[in-house]
């Protein structure tokens, strides 16, 4: 097969030269191509099936010990001009970048098989979509891009219809940690990946196309690619409010995205409907609103901590047709991760013979990876081409300390000052230590394709005349007291939030203005069955005054980082933060 655009056929056939590989196979996306490849692998060793029983066409991958988490020490961004892709990203001359990989390449696929997967980030039908094509040997990516996107025939016929589409190359190589680099070319909507073959340095539709190119295509295009979750919140009247939610990795998009709400909110009619839980791509539509879609069709989520009381409609999606990967397992083959209250893992995720005394039976960073469709919150409104309207933008993150639960930004360049300046500690998603306070601008500091000075001033350019702009939240679930225990229950509770959000997007609670935003005013917050105690809520929505005067010094060092790219106005806008903190 091939295909009716000149350029792609040369384009794999260059590819082909030069790898080696045995054969080409064009990914059509079929059902027969879908076993075929799970036969394959699972003559391989490449998967490993799981009970049928209790998880019919469920598969176990165990990665190469080294290669369970990005890498964000070997991604690099390859702009013609260094400034171009900023402070925030590691940068290689881009034809240095080239003919390091093409060195890598050669000769890669001796012996191999060399996918065409044609894909689309978002609804086939959606002009906000865009579509790209991967190379790989890896039929294990194959498989995972078959979930996470649309992936095959549709996927080729658009691309020959618009004639552009990013290119994206990968191998496994010898996973050699040392000949391991995940490249991007903005300028030219390219990608080159070699030595990985986990998630987002490997299944390249995901952080390479649809954040660190996509963004760049966004700047210039007058959109914004997001690493953000979108739900819609039902409320009792049938109403739907759709809100997107940045959080860095392992923050808490994937729950909050499919959270069910909980006693009383569901007897009174509330609703939470999942759009996406990684990724949002957004655009002013004509009435000056911001329409969000979810550019996947899958979830490759954190396994650890998923249970039927965290996040009972992932445990409810995991029962069929999912990959795990790097998971435990149980004496009758069942998938088994810490979080889980029933079950023992035999093996770990090694497949070693579970011994505590080896770490964790699960890896920290273990996922699965599961088609949208099998959540039960799933909306028919993920699918709608047009995208769904934003009534708030939320960025959170994980901090033990200092940030109060929620708050409100004073109006969109304060928001943007909110995103601009937050922080997390850092977790098992990426290789490197845990637990570190990082900034992570708008949890985008893996995954912005730019300069993060330019990245600041084309979110404050959507603010214009005529603009109907989403109210933008902080939100921070992860304090903790001085035992070391969290202070708020969170995932189902955090619908408290998500309410009190809606009721401050309607005018219909005053809210508490403070130094830093505004915070739920005496009342405000939702307690009725709430297991927590009112120490515990005043020290979640308390502002110390002290440290944040503290924590406003760093954002400003950390913006003068990105030197004069960094907007005069997000300074303006810390100023008056700062002149309130006395
Ligand atoms: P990526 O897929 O890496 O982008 O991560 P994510 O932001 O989707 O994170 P996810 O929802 O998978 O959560 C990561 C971890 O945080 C899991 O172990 C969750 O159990 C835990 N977590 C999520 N929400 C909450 C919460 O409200 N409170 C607490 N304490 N933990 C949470
Ligand atoms: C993340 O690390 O933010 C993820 C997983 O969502 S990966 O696809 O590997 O980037
Ligand atoms: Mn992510």
């Amino acid at each position: 097969m091939s295909s009716k655009l000149a350029e792609l056929n040369a384009w794999v056939a260059h590819y082909a030269d030069l790898t080696g590989a045995d054969r080409v196979h064009w990914c059509d996306g079929s059902e027969e191509e879908s076993a075929r490849l799970v036969e394959l692998m699972l003559g391989s060793g490449d998967l490993i099936a799981l009970n049928p029983q209790t998880h019919p066409n469920c598969f176990l991958h165990r990665s190469s010990v080294s290669d369970v988490a990005r890498v964000e020490h070997l991604t690099f961004v390859c702009t013609a001009n260094r400034d171009d892709a900023g402070p925030n990203n590691h940068w290689m001359d881009p034809e240095q970048a080239k003919a390091k990989m093409a060195a890598l390449y050669k000769g890669c696929m001796k012996g191999r098989t060399l996918y065409v997967v044609p894909y689309c980030m978002g609804p086939i039908d959606s002009p906000l979509a865009r579509c790209g094509v991967e190379i790989t040997d890896s039929p294990y990516v194959v498989a995972n891009m078959r979930l996470m996107t649309r992936m095959g025939a549709a996927a080729l016929a658009r691309i020959e219809r618009e004639g552009t589409f990013v290119k994206g190359v990968h191998s496994t190589g010898d996973l050699n940690p040392d000949r391991r680099f995940i490249m991007h070319f903005p300028e030219e909507l390219g990608i080159q990946s070699f030595g990985s073959g986990y998630g987002g340095n490997a299944l390249l539709g995901k952080k390479c196309h649809a954040l660190r190119i996509a963004s760049w295509q966004a700047r210039q295009e007058g959109w914004l690619a997001e690493h953000m979750l979108i739900l819609g919140v039902e409320n009792p009247q049938g109403e739907t409010h759709y809100i997107a939610a940045a959080f860095p990795s392992a923050c808490g998009k994937t729950n909050l995205a499919m959270l069910i709400p909980p006693q009383g909110y569901r007897e009174a009619g509330w609703k939470i409907w999942t759009v996406g839980d990684d990724i949002c791509w957004m655009r002013p539509g004509a009435d000056g609103r911001l329409y969000a879609i979810n550019p996947e069709a899958g979830y490759f989520g954190v396994a650890p901590g998923t249970s039927a009381k965290t996040n009972p409609n992932a445990l409810a999606m995991l029962t069929h047709d999912a990959i795990f990967t790097n998971v435990a397992v149980t004496a009758d083959n069942q998938p088994w991760w810490e979080g889980l209250p029933d079950g023992t893992p035999v093996a770990d995720w090694q497949g070693r013979a579970f011994d505590p005394a080896n770490g964790p039976a699960a890896h920290p960073n273990s996922r699965f990876t599961v088609s949208a469709r099998q959540c039960p919150s799933y909306t028919p409104m993920a699918e709608d081409p047009q995208g769904v309207p934003l009534s708030a933008i939320v960025f959170g993150g994980r901090r033990e300390s200092l940030v109060p639960l929620v708050f409100e930004a004073r109006d969109w360049t304060h928001g943007v000052l909110v995103g601009a300046g937050m922080a997390s500690e850092t977790t098992a998603a990426a290789t490197g230590a845990v637990g570190v306070v990082r900034r992570d601008s708008m949890a985008m500091k893996p995954f912005a394709g730019y300069n993060f000075g330019d990245y600041f001033a084309h979110w404050l350019s959507f603010d214009k005349p005529g603009a109907k702009l989403p109210k933008i939240f902080h939100v921070n679930w992860f304090r903790k007291n001085a035992g070391g225990k969290f202070l708020w229950p969170g995932f189902g509770d955090n619908m408290r939030v998500l309410e009190w959000m809606i009721k401050r997007v309607k005018n219909e609670v005053p809210g508490h203005a403070t130094a830093i935003g505004i915070l739920p005013g005496e009342g405000e917050l939702n307690r009725d069955g709430l297991n927590i105690d009112a120490a515990d809520l005043q020290a979640l929505l308390h502002v110390d005054t002290h440290a944040w005067r503290t924590e406003v010094g760093a954002i400003a060092d950390y913006l003068e980082e990105f030197g004069e790219r960094t907007p005069a106005a997000l300074f303006e806008e810390l100023d008056k933060t700062a002149r309130q903190l006395v």
